[in-house]
C-alpha cells in the first residue's frame, strides 16, 4: 500500500482505498469512508474503548445485546458505565443507580467484574503494543499511540493501521473502540471522543485553530468545573476567546495554567507519548531526615508505607505475592529482603506484618537512612487474600481493612487513621517519600 493510494481516503470496513468523491465504498458499499487532507501525514492517536465494561458484558451475554445495560454496584451504588442504548435514555457514568433506573427502568443492571475488565483491557493493550512500542496507557480502556516511523514496518500509513486495528479488536476481542488521529496528544484525545461509538475522527494541523475556536474552554485538559467558573467570571467561555489573549496576559492572570491555556487553545501541545510497560513491582520508600535505628521509630513508617502500597494495588486492582523490604544504611549500603506469601495480597496489614517480620531481624542497632516496602510477582487481584481460616486474626484484620477502605471511599483518605500511622512516628518533619 503506497501513500498515494489513500489520496481520497479509504473504507473503514474493508480498508479498500476510496475514489474521488465516493460517498460509499466501491468494494463493500459501506458508508464508513474516511477521508481527510492530512490523513497520511498524521501519526499521533488516542484509542478509547466504547462503553467498555458494558461492551464486555454484552460480548459475554448475547441476550444483553439489544438491551439497555448498566454496569454498576447494587441499588444504592453508582453507575460505572452504561451502554449506548441506556445512554439514549440519559444514563451516565457516576450517576446514582436509583436515578439511572428512574431514567431507564427497563435497563439490565450488571455487577462489575473488575478482574474480567482488567484482562480484556490488557488484551487490547497487547494488541496496541504489537503495532508500536510507543503506547502510553491512560486508563484501563484507553491509550495514546505514536505511530510515526512505522509506515515501512506496516506497509501502510498510521490511519490505515489504526482502522485495521479497530477492525481486529472487534473481530478478535468482540468489543468496539473509537480512534482519534491528530498531530498532538490534546487533539488526538479530543478526536477519539468526537463520534463514539466505533468512531474515527481526524483533526489536522491546518484546521486545528479554527476547530478549537468554536469549542468551550472545558475541552482543555485541566479545565474542570471550578476553573471554568473562574474563566467565565472573566468573560472567557470559548477557546476562541482565549485565542485572542497574549501569553503574558494569560500567565499574569492564571499562572502556569495560563501558559497551558495559551498553548492548548492554539493547538500547540509538545507532550510526547511516554511508553509505560507494566510495572513489575509496586513499592513505596522514604528517606529520613535523620537516620533511624530503633523499631519504635521504624515501625510507624513501615506501616504508613504499607498502606500506601496497598492503596496503589487496590486502585490498580492488582496484588503481589512477594513482599520486599528495602533498607539503606547510614553508610549507603542497600539491604533488600524478600518473603513469598502463600497467596498474593493487596492488604496493607499483610504487607505490613510480613515486612515487620523481616524488619525485626534487620533492626540490630544499625542506623538506617531509608526504608522501603513493596510487593512483586504481581497478579490480578482476583486470587488475592482468600479468607484465611487458619489465621483467624489475620482474617479479622483483613475484614477490618475492607471496612476502613469503604469508610475512606465515603469520607476521604484522612477520615480513618490506624494506630500505627497516626502521627507518622517520631521523625519530626514528614519523611520524603517516593513510589516506585
Ligand atoms: P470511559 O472510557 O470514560 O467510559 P466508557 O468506556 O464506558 O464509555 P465511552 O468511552 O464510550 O464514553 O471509562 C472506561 C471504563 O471505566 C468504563 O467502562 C467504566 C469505568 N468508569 C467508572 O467505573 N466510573 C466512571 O465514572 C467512569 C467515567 C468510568
Ligand atoms: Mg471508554
Amino acid at each position: 500500500m503506497t501513500v498515494n493510494v489513500l489520496t481520497h481516503g479509504f473504507c473503514r470496513d474493508c480498508l479498500t482505498p476510496a475514489g474521488a468523491g465516493d460517498r460509499r465504498c466501491r468494494a463493500c458499499g459501506s458508508p464508513r469512508v474516511l477521508r481527510h487532507p492530512e490523513l497520511v501525514e498524521l501519526s499521533l492517536a488516542h484509542i478509547d474503548c466504547d462503553a467498555f465494561y458494558a461492551a464486555v458484558e454484552k460480548r459475554d451475554n448475547p441476550e444483553l445485546r439489544d438491551k439497555p445495560v448498566i454496569v454498576g454496584g447494587g441499588k444504592r451504588g453508582v453507575v460505572s458505565t452504561a451502554c449506548y442504548i441506556a445512554r439514549i435514555h440519559g444514563v451516565r457514568s457516576a450517576m446514582p443507580m436509583f436515578k439511572a433506573l428512574d431514567a431507564c427502568p427497563h435497563a439490565v443492571v450488571v455487577k462489575p467484574d473488575m478482574e474480567k475488565y482488567v484482562r480484556v483491557g490488557r488484551q487490547v493493550r497487547e494488541m496496541m503494543q504489537a503495532l508500536t512500542p510507543m503506547v502510553e496507557p491512560l486508563s484501563i480502556d484507553e491509550a495514546f499511540l505514536d505511530l510515526s516511523g512505522t509506515e515501512r514496518l506496516h506497509g501502510a500509513p498510521p490511519a490505515l493501521v489504526l482502522a485495521r486495528f479497530a477492525r481486529q479488536v472487534e473481530q478478535e476481542i468482540g468489543i468496539t473502540v473509537s480512534v482519534g488521529l491528530s498531530y498532538c496528544k490534546f487533539l488526538a484525545k479530543v478526536a477519539s471522543d468526537m463520534n463514539k461509538p466505533r468512531g474515527f475522527s481526524v483533526i489536522g494541523k491546518a484546521e486545528a485553530f479554527a476547530f478549537l475556536s468554536g469549542q468551550p474552554v472545558t475541552l482543555i485538559w485541566g479545565v474542570g468545573k471550578a476553573f471554568a467558573a473562574t474563566l467565565a467570571a472573566d468573560g472567557l467561555r470559548s477557546i476562541g476567546q482565549l485565542q485572542t489573549l497574549e501569553r503574558n496576559e494569560l500567565m499574569r492572570r492564571y499562572g502556569t495554567m495560563g501558559d497551558r491555556l495559551y498553548h492548548l487553545s492554539r493547538g500547540l501541545d509538545e507532550r510526547t507519548v511516554k511508553p509505560r510497560s507494566e510495572a513489575k513491582s509496586v513499592s513505596s520508600e522514604t528517606t529520613f531526615d535523620t537516620d533511624l535505628a530503633g523499631l519504635d521509630d521504624l515501625v510507624p513508617v513501615l506501616r504508613a508505607l504499607s498502606e500506601r502500597v496497598s492503596a496503589r494495588l487496590k486502585k490498580a486492582d492488582i496484588a503481589g505475592r512477594t513482599v520486599v523490604l528495602k533498607l539503606k544504611t547510614a553508610d549507603f549500603r542497600i539491604r533488600t529482603r524478600n518473603r513469598q506469601l502463600g497467596d498474593p495480597t493487596r492488604l496493607a496489614d499483610r504487607i505490613f506484618h510480613t515486612g515487620l517480620e523481616m524488619l525485626k531481624r534487620e533492626a540490630d542497632g544499625t542506623r538506617f537512612r531509608l526504608l522501603g516496602i513493596g510487593v512483586s510477582d504481581l497478579t490480578d487481584a482476583g486470587k488475592a487474600d482468600p479468607p484465611d481460616l487458619v489465621d483467624r486474626l489475620s482474617h479479622k484484620r483483613a475484614l477490618a481493612e475492607g471496612a476502613i477502605d469503604s469508610l475512606r471511599e465515603k469520607f476521604g483518605k484522612q477520615a480513618v487513621e490506624t494506630g500505627y500511622t497516626f502521627g507518622r512516628g517520631r521523625t519530626g518533619r514528614p519523611p520524603r517519600e517516593s513510589d516506585g
